[in-house]
Protein backbone atom coordinates (compact mmCIF):
# COMPACT_ATOMS: atom_id res chain seq x y z
CA UNK A 1 0.00 0.00 0.00
CA UNK A 2 1.11 3.29 -0.70
CA UNK A 3 2.53 5.12 1.89
CA UNK A 4 1.49 9.01 1.74
CA UNK A 5 -1.44 11.06 -0.19
CA UNK A 6 -0.71 13.87 -1.49
CA UNK A 7 -3.27 16.19 -2.62
CA UNK A 8 -3.11 19.35 -4.58
CA UNK A 9 -5.52 22.33 -4.76
CA UNK A 10 -6.11 23.98 -7.62
CA UNK A 11 -3.67 24.34 -10.31
CA UNK A 12 -4.88 26.24 -12.97
CA UNK A 13 -2.40 26.08 -15.88
CA UNK A 14 0.36 26.50 -13.35
CA UNK A 15 2.82 23.62 -14.72
CA UNK A 16 6.41 25.11 -12.97
CA UNK A 17 4.65 26.06 -9.77
CA UNK A 18 3.53 21.68 -9.59
CA UNK A 19 6.75 21.06 -10.90
CA UNK A 20 8.46 22.93 -7.96
CA UNK A 21 6.14 21.61 -5.44
CA UNK A 22 5.98 17.90 -6.22
CA UNK A 23 9.46 18.23 -5.97
CA UNK A 24 9.82 19.94 -2.59
CA UNK A 25 7.68 17.29 -1.11
CA UNK A 26 9.87 14.65 -2.65
CA UNK A 27 7.32 12.67 -4.72
CA UNK A 28 7.25 9.32 -5.74
CA UNK A 29 5.49 8.18 -8.02
CA UNK A 30 5.96 4.54 -6.67
CA UNK A 31 5.64 5.29 -3.09
CA UNK A 32 2.95 8.00 -3.21
CA UNK A 33 -0.70 8.43 -4.00
CA UNK A 34 -1.29 11.87 -6.10
CA UNK A 35 -4.54 13.53 -6.08
CA UNK A 36 -5.51 16.43 -8.31
CA UNK A 37 -8.90 18.68 -6.89
CA UNK A 38 -9.71 20.03 -10.00
CA UNK A 39 -9.60 23.08 -11.91
CA UNK A 40 -6.32 22.00 -13.62
CA UNK A 41 -6.84 24.52 -16.33
CA UNK A 42 -7.62 28.02 -17.38
CA UNK A 43 -6.52 31.52 -16.24
CA UNK A 44 -2.65 30.54 -16.39
CA UNK A 45 0.09 29.29 -18.74
CA UNK A 46 0.06 26.33 -19.62
CA UNK A 47 -3.02 24.35 -19.07
CA UNK A 48 -2.42 21.92 -21.52
CA UNK A 49 0.85 20.95 -20.18
CA UNK A 50 -0.42 20.27 -16.52
CA UNK A 51 -3.42 17.67 -18.23
CA UNK A 52 -0.95 16.35 -19.98
CA UNK A 53 1.29 15.56 -17.09
CA UNK A 54 -1.85 14.11 -14.66
CA UNK A 55 -3.04 12.56 -17.51
CA UNK A 56 -0.16 10.53 -18.97
CA UNK A 57 1.27 10.52 -15.45
CA UNK A 58 -1.93 8.35 -14.45
CA UNK A 59 -2.35 10.20 -11.46
CA UNK A 60 -5.92 10.95 -9.82
CA UNK A 61 -8.00 13.66 -10.08
CA UNK A 62 -11.44 14.80 -9.41
CA UNK A 63 -13.22 17.29 -11.57
CA UNK A 64 -13.68 21.47 -11.22
CA UNK A 65 -16.04 24.01 -12.45
CA UNK A 66 -13.44 24.87 -14.84
CA UNK A 67 -13.26 21.24 -16.82
CA UNK A 68 -17.17 21.28 -15.99
CA UNK A 69 -17.87 24.37 -17.71
CA UNK A 70 -15.34 23.37 -20.63
CA UNK A 71 -17.29 20.47 -21.30
CA UNK A 72 -20.49 22.36 -21.45
CA UNK A 73 -18.82 24.76 -24.03
CA UNK A 74 -18.44 22.54 -26.02
CA UNK A 75 -22.04 21.40 -26.36
CA UNK A 76 -23.43 25.11 -25.78
CA UNK A 77 -21.60 27.84 -28.13
CA UNK A 78 -22.64 30.54 -25.54
CA UNK A 79 -19.99 29.23 -22.96
CA UNK A 80 -17.52 28.98 -25.50
CA UNK A 81 -15.40 31.77 -23.64
CA UNK A 82 -12.17 32.89 -25.24
CA UNK A 83 -10.31 30.81 -22.20
CA UNK A 84 -11.77 27.60 -23.45
CA UNK A 85 -11.63 28.32 -26.93
CA UNK A 86 -7.31 28.84 -26.19
CA UNK A 87 -7.36 25.70 -24.39
CA UNK A 88 -8.91 23.96 -27.26
CA UNK A 89 -6.88 25.36 -30.19
CA UNK A 90 -3.47 24.45 -27.83
CA UNK A 91 -4.89 20.90 -27.69
CA UNK A 92 -4.37 20.33 -30.64
CA UNK A 93 -3.28 16.82 -31.57
CA UNK A 94 -4.39 15.89 -27.80
CA UNK A 95 -7.84 16.91 -28.34
CA UNK A 96 -10.06 13.92 -28.91
CA UNK A 97 -8.18 11.92 -25.60
CA UNK A 98 -8.20 15.00 -23.43
CA UNK A 99 -11.75 15.64 -23.60
CA UNK A 100 -12.57 11.65 -23.19
CA UNK A 101 -10.76 11.58 -20.17
CA UNK A 102 -11.93 15.20 -18.70
CA UNK A 103 -15.57 13.52 -19.21
CA UNK A 104 -14.05 10.78 -17.02
CA UNK A 105 -13.00 12.45 -14.75
CA UNK A 106 -15.07 11.76 -11.37
CA UNK A 107 -17.05 14.79 -8.78
CA UNK A 108 -15.33 12.81 -5.90
CA UNK A 109 -13.02 10.60 -4.21
CA UNK A 110 -13.88 8.83 -1.15
CA UNK A 111 -11.52 6.94 0.80
CA UNK A 112 -11.39 5.10 4.65
CA UNK A 113 -9.97 8.61 6.44
CA UNK A 114 -10.76 11.59 3.57
CA UNK A 115 -13.52 12.58 0.83
CA UNK A 116 -11.88 14.95 -2.07
CA UNK A 117 -14.67 17.32 -3.71
CA UNK A 118 -13.79 20.54 -5.62
CA UNK A 119 -16.05 23.04 -4.31
CA UNK A 120 -17.46 21.20 -1.28
CA UNK A 121 -20.36 18.92 0.47
CA UNK A 122 -24.07 20.37 0.04
CA UNK A 123 -25.68 20.14 3.39
CA UNK A 124 -27.61 17.46 4.15
CA UNK A 125 -27.18 15.11 1.17
CA UNK A 126 -25.83 12.45 0.95
CA UNK A 127 -22.49 11.60 -0.75
CA UNK A 128 -23.73 9.55 -3.76
CA UNK A 129 -26.59 12.57 -4.42
CA UNK A 130 -24.24 15.33 -4.50
CA UNK A 131 -25.13 17.37 -7.73
CA UNK A 132 -21.95 18.46 -9.76
CA UNK A 133 -23.30 22.10 -10.48
CA UNK A 134 -23.29 22.90 -6.42
CA UNK A 135 -20.41 20.31 -5.67
CA UNK A 136 -18.18 22.01 -7.70
CA UNK A 137 -19.04 25.81 -7.26
CA UNK A 138 -20.30 25.76 -3.35
CA UNK A 139 -18.74 28.00 -1.09
CA UNK A 140 -21.79 29.38 0.72
CA UNK A 141 -24.94 28.36 1.59
CA UNK A 142 -28.17 29.63 2.54
CA UNK A 143 -30.50 26.57 4.00
CA UNK A 144 -34.09 28.50 3.77
CA UNK A 145 -33.73 29.19 -0.13
CA UNK A 146 -31.32 26.71 -1.17
CA UNK A 147 -29.14 28.95 -2.67
CA UNK A 148 -25.47 28.73 -2.77
CA UNK A 149 -22.85 31.13 -2.44
CA UNK A 150 -24.48 34.42 -1.28
CA UNK A 151 -21.95 36.60 0.50
CA UNK A 152 -21.57 36.68 4.05
CA UNK A 153 -24.09 33.47 4.51
CA UNK A 154 -22.63 30.25 6.35
CA UNK A 155 -19.62 28.74 4.36
CA UNK A 156 -21.00 24.91 3.74
CA UNK A 157 -18.47 22.97 6.39
CA UNK A 158 -20.25 24.81 9.30
CA UNK A 159 -22.70 22.55 8.52
CA UNK A 160 -20.46 19.12 7.59
CA UNK A 161 -20.10 17.21 10.79
CA UNK A 162 -18.76 14.13 9.44
CA UNK A 163 -15.51 11.99 10.55
CA UNK A 164 -13.93 12.10 7.08
CA UNK A 165 -11.60 14.67 6.20
CA UNK A 166 -13.29 16.99 2.92
CA UNK A 167 -10.22 18.35 1.19
CA UNK A 168 -11.54 20.78 -1.50
CA UNK A 169 -9.69 23.78 -4.09
CA UNK A 170 -12.26 26.48 -5.32
CA UNK A 171 -11.78 28.93 -2.49
CA UNK A 172 -9.08 30.94 -3.24
CA UNK A 173 -10.43 33.79 -1.74
CA UNK A 174 -10.43 32.08 1.45
CA UNK A 175 -7.04 30.75 0.90
CA UNK A 176 -5.28 27.41 3.30
CA UNK A 177 -8.35 26.87 5.42
CA UNK A 178 -7.77 24.27 8.05
CA UNK A 179 -10.02 22.74 10.56
CA UNK A 180 -10.53 19.48 12.49
CA UNK A 181 -12.85 17.58 9.50
CA UNK A 182 -11.91 19.60 6.56
CA UNK A 183 -8.91 21.41 4.54
CA UNK A 184 -9.50 23.97 2.07
CA UNK A 185 -6.50 23.76 -0.80
CA UNK A 186 -6.92 26.45 -2.86
CA UNK A 187 -4.37 29.24 -2.31
CA UNK A 188 -4.91 31.22 -5.43
CA UNK A 189 -1.05 30.35 -7.16
CA UNK A 190 -2.80 31.55 -10.66
CA UNK A 191 -2.98 35.00 -8.58
CA UNK A 192 0.22 35.07 -7.57
CA UNK A 193 -0.05 33.56 -4.41
CA UNK A 194 0.99 29.65 -3.77
CA UNK A 195 0.44 26.22 -4.45
CA UNK A 196 -0.46 24.14 -1.93
CA UNK A 197 -0.02 20.66 -0.97
CA UNK A 198 -1.86 18.29 1.75
CA UNK A 199 0.10 15.04 2.80
CA UNK A 200 -1.60 12.26 4.73
CA UNK A 201 -2.13 10.91 6.93
CA UNK A 202 0.00 13.92 8.63
CA UNK A 203 -1.83 16.13 7.73
CA UNK A 204 1.39 18.47 6.67
CA UNK A 205 1.54 21.03 4.22
CA UNK A 206 3.37 22.15 1.50
CA UNK A 207 3.42 25.17 -0.30
CA UNK A 208 5.33 26.92 -3.09
CA UNK A 209 4.90 30.79 -4.21
CA UNK A 210 4.07 31.27 -7.70
CA UNK A 211 6.45 32.72 -9.80
CA UNK A 212 4.12 35.75 -11.11
CA UNK A 213 0.71 37.33 -10.95
CA UNK A 214 -0.81 35.14 -14.00
CA UNK A 215 -4.13 37.30 -13.77
CA UNK A 216 -5.94 39.63 -11.56
CA UNK A 217 -8.60 38.49 -8.63
MN1 LIG B 1 -12.95 26.20 -8.88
Amino acid sequence: MKKRVIIIGDVHGCLKELTALLKKTKFDAQKDRLIFLGDLINKGPDSVGVVRFVREGGFECIIGNHELGFLKSLDDPRYFNSGFKEFYNDLGSEREEVIKWLKGLPLYIEDDNFICIHGGLEPGVSLDKQRVDIATRIRTWTASSETINIEGATPWYDHYDGDKLVVYGHWAAQGLMIRDNTIGLDTGCVWGGKLTALILPEREIIQIEALKQYVEP
